[in-house]
């Protein structure tokens, strides 16, 4: 069984960071191995949360896995609580990343054209640091703009999207997607290879979904690394998300802070065998 290391917060409540990671990618027949970069009470979109951060824990985490000798097939990360942390996952990607361990970052700071509190520029440069370790980025169009450096625009085309995915590419991974993009009465994303361009879109669901972009990096690795090629794990990871916001829009009784990413599970585990 292959296993992933994924490296975010612990939000008690809000469907989000670890507690969509570690469902998920078990879920999907691999290893889940969470490492919290923070314990919250709830996740910062909430009106109030407590954080309690677990900086100082990283390197310690870190000395007993190795002495452990556990390797890792890939190594994630999401939700960063602070600059610092940032330079301690570099160390720990620089210390478990074997010759076939593939880096993912899901640069998380923000969406809807507006950052999560706490981050400013600063932090985005130090994001297109780590960024370049990466084998694979998933930025959502708001977290694409930060990383560039430009004006945030709600629907950028298809010619602007192509030369945001080579700007993007040109921070050192080798595969970008963009995510969270508008097309009429759809919802999807955009991806290059090195090579090639391709967009998936799916029905999107007028309901505010927030962890869509969290569901949507664990579907997108756990499938590349069950053999799926990038374009296919593109598709089943737009497809979990759109189906998990589907059924988030016909329940009445939803909370305001997550999606009902686990009534679409089985529909998951299906599609990887499809
Ligand atoms: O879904 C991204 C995310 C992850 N972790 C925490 C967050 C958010 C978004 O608000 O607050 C703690």
């Amino acid at each position: 069984m292959k296993r992933i290391a994924t490296i975010q917060d612990f939000s008690c409540v809000g469907k989000c960071s670890l507690t969509v990671a570690l469902p998920i990618i078990s879920a999907m027949g691999i290893e889940c191995c969470g490492i919290p970069t923070a314990v919250l009470s709830n996740h910062t979109g909430f009106p109030s949360f407590y954080s309690h951060d677990l900086t100082e824990d990283i390197p310690r985490i870190c000395e007993q896995l190795s002495t452990h000798k556990i390797t890792f097939d890939a190594i994630s990360t999401g939700y960063i609580a602070s600059i610092s942390q940032m330079s301690l996952i570099g160390e720990f990607i620089r210390e478990f990343r074997g010759e076939n361990t593939l880096v993912f970052i899901d640069p998380v700071m923000g969406d809807y054209g507006r950052l999560y509190s706490q981050i400013t520029e600063q932090y985005a440069e130090k994001m297109r640091g780590l960024c370049a370790h990466a084998d694979i980025i998933a930025p959502n169009l708001t977290e694409a703009y930060m990383l560039l450096g430009r004006p945030y625009r709600d629907n950028p085309d298809s010619g602007e999207l192509h030369d945001m995915l080579k700007g993007l590419s040109e921070l050192g991974a080798k595969n970008v997607v963009i995510t969270g993009i508008l097309r009429g009465g759809k919802i999807g994303c955009a991806a290059f290879d090195g090579k090639d361009f391709c967009e998936v879109y799916r029905k999107r669901q007028d309901v505010f979904c927030s962890g869509t972009g969290d569901i949507f990096s664990s579907v997108l690795l756990s499938a590349i690394l069950r053999d799926k090629c990038f374009e296919r794990a593109l598709e089943i990871a737009v497809e979990f998300t759109a189906e998990a916001a589907r059924l988030t829009a016909a329940d009445p009784d939803r909370p305001f802070y997550g999606v009902n990413f686990e009534q679409a599970i089985p529909y998951l585990i299906r599609l990887l065998e499809s």
